[in-house]
């Protein structure tokens, strides 16, 4: 699985505004709706305000990525949360988010990435939430997907959930790997996946994508016209990609936004408390 670095997650604190306007400019919602319509939260029937967040860093594993839980608690507070990191890192940090009665609690390893809410017990996962984020953005800028041909690239864990929110959406899809068995597997428990081995061919011939994958994506072989919905990291669109496909790319901020909003909907019903 990709880890972000240091240099990925520089400047997403000061580039919110920059990803709203993206996916305004690219699939007609705001980072808000982008991350409402991707949890499948009806819009208005939850108030973020009412909600507050611990981030915890996590020092296992290659450690605490500089400016990750601060970013990640700028993203919850741009969507009207009262978001903080806590000074103390694991199971410290755990504990004075707990004292400090937080309603969820986001903390991220190498391997997993959730966000719990401590009123339900149920978590949302970064993956699951990135594949939903992209394929909503993906589906807004296409104007809808239903009935429309969707390539997903990677059948990894966003790649895998990316395929069943497409076929739910209507969209029919074709899942190329670079492991083809792997893809088989991803397209074998989701029926009516289609799947196909020659990525390049892939890629020229399709122009709704989910590129879940980390690798690079030739220029030449984009489709002119394209839509890409790019959570694939590291991020290797160059100028002539851009020139020719409108592509839908942030580090870290439309996962974690619907990350958000799908663990405060865990407890929407009994929740109705104010602290502003
Ligand atoms: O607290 C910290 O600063 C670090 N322990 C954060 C680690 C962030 N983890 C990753 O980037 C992993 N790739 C997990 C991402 C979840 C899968 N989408």
């Amino acid at each position: 699985m990709t880890r972000l670095t240091d240099e990925d997650v520089r400047g997403i604190s000061d580039s919110l505004d920059d990803l709203n306007g993206m996916l305004m400019r690219c699939s007609g919602m705001t980072t808000m709706e982008m991350a409402f319509d991707a949890a499948a939260v009806a819009p208005g029937s939850l108030d973020l305000e009412e909600f507050r967040a611990g981030v915890i860093p996590v020092t296992s594993g290659m450690g605490v990525i500089t400016r990750f839980s601060e970013s990640v608690a700028d993203i919850c507070v741009s969507l009207g949360m009262d978001a903080f990191v806590t000074d103390g890192h694991d199971v410290s940090g755990l504990a004075e988010a707990l004292s400090k009665d937080v309603d969820i609690f986001f903390m991220a390893d190498d391997n997993e990435f959730i966000a719990c809410n401590m009123r339900s017990g149920r978590y949302s996962n970064n993956s699951f939430s990135t594949a939903a984020g992209y394929v909503s953005a993906l589906n807004g800028a296409a104007g809808g997907l239903i009935g429309r041909t969707v390539l997903v690239l990677g059948a990894g864990r966003v790649g895998s959930r990316a395929v069943s929110l497409l076929s739910a959406r209507g969209a029919s899809v074709v899942l190329a790997d670079t492991d083809v068995r792997k893809a088989r597997a991803v397209a074998a428990a989701n029926p009516g996946t289609a799947v196909e081995e020659d990525i390049r061919k892939a890629i020229a011939s399709n122009s709704l994508v989910i590129n879940a994958s980390p690798a690079h994506v030739r220029s030449e072989d984009i489709a002119a016209g394209a839509i890409i919905a790019s959570p694939g990291i590291p991020h290797t669109f160059d100028e002539e990609a851009y020139a020719k496909a409108v592509i839908i790319h942030d580090p870290l901020g439309i996962g974690v936004s619907v990350m958000a909003v799908q663990s405060a909907s865990f407890s929407r019903p009994e929740k109705r408390r104010c602290r502003r």
